[in-house]
């Protein structure tokens, strides 16, 4: 006889259909990197079919190769023309059966983590459990801090002083060349005692080191991508050169970066966004590789609407999560999100959704009224 459990683990999951969608917010502010502005969320959602189940995603890249190389054209056409051929129709029991279909092509990092995020959804939802829970996360809130975008600096500050009251656990401020000592004197002026880190998107170099040492002085959390996206030789250097921590977000695709990165001390905080790094089980192998070199890791946001958000949630509840991530309230930067629940913050703390998969349901009559293009498979 087999065990209950045995049948269960051996069902696998049919995908019988995906549905693909592009589908665009507006931001309530415009929301400024070093890179650019945004004024419109633009974003794939992506939902596979078993049965009456459904697995939800949302793809994390840009229309244009503002962050990363990944753009949403690209996307939707290595969707198309390769990975969902490979999964409509197609059975698998489990994420790492899913994961060695979509292995051998090379980058698309943020298209494979939309399928692989559906599909632990979908999986999450068959065998009726939170995805947390098979994340190996526990635990029923996480906690948040805010990321500023590129503003005045004393429209900053004010920004700052009102999110620290609300009880977010850290303040991120955007930082560029020639908006950066000033601005974040001012805002550690405002807040002596509050938790704060920088965040440059690549737009310095090592001719700015002066720079970076500077921000020594304002016992920062840590500086997060200062140097450019693909050098990790560079931030090495820069880390020997500072005190404050060096904290790598885009530079990190995979596992294989992260134990580079971190054998050279490159980087001694690492962000963690799943759907840049091609998925959850990806996100778990940084994480575990972080936590052996006992580095904390931190989970970002590419400012996610609700089903992103609700992913990231779920990861954030693994353990070496040990800092306050960037997953605050969807209020923050939409009128209306694209899902029934509301993830909202308080004191700081965001409720882990409850319920199977990612614990989020579409709401469905809005989403329809902001799609773009549309294809079924
Ligand atoms: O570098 O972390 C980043 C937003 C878009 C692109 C890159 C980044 C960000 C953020 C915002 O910092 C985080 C969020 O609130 O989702
Ligand atoms: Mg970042």
């Amino acid at each position: 006889m087999t065990s209950p459990l045995a049948t269960r683990q051996s069902a696998a999951l049919t995908i019988d259909s995906a549905e693909l969608r592009v589908v665009h917010l507006p931001l309530i502010n415009p929301f400024t990197t070093s890179t650019g502005t945004m004024r419109e969320k633009v974003l794939p959602v992506l939902v596979l079919k078993s049965g009456e189940l459904e697995g939800i995603a949302e793809g994390v890249m840009d229309p244009l190769p503002d962050y990363l190389d990944d753009t949403i054209s690209a996307t939707t056409h290595f969707l198309r023309e390769a990975i969902l051929p490979h999964v409509v129709g197609k059975s698998f029991a489990n994420p790492g059966e899913l994961e060695r279909v979509l292995a051998p092509w090379r980058g698309h990092w943020m298209a494979k983590a939309t399928v692989e995020m559906a599909f632990w959804d979908l999986w999450a939802k068959s065998l009726g459990l939170p995805l947390k829970t098979l994340l190996g996360g526990s635990g029923d809130k996480v906690a948040v801090g805010v990321s500023l975008g590129i503003d005045e600096i004393e429209a900053t500050v004010e920004a700052a002083k009102r999110h620290h009251a609300e009880g977010y656990k850290r303040i991120k401020l955007k930082i560029q060349p020639g908006h950066d000592i000033a601005l974040v004197s001012a805002v550690r002026a405002a807040l002596p005692g509050a938790r704060l880190s920088v965040d440059a998107n690549t737009a310095y170099t090592l001719a700015d080191t002066k720079v970076m040492r500077a921000l020594d002085a304002f016992d920062l959390e840590y500086i997060e991508q200062p140097l450019a996206y693909d050098d990790l030789h560079d931030h090495a250097v820069l880390q020997q050169r500072i005190v404050t921590p060096i904290c790598l977000d885009e530079s990190i695709r995979s596992a294989a970066d992260a134990r580079k990165a971190l054998a050279n001390d490159a980087t001694r905080v690492i962000n963690i966004k799943v759907g840049r790094v091609g998925g959850h089980a990806e996100a778990m192998r940084i994480h575990d590789i972080a936590a052996a070199w006992a580095v904390p890791v931190w989970c970002g946001g590419m400012l996610e609407a609700g089903i992103g958000r609700a992913h990231n949630i779920h990861l954030s509840t693994l353990p070496n999560f040990r800092k306050p991530g960037d997953t605050s309230s969807a209020s923050r930067y939409f009128r209306k999100d694209i899902i029934m629940e509301s993830l909202e913050t308080e004191d700081g703390m965001m409720a882990v959704p409850q319920g199977p998969g990612i614990g989020v349901r579409l709401d469905r009559e809005f989403l329809e009224s902001v799609t773009g293009e549309r294809e079924t498979f």
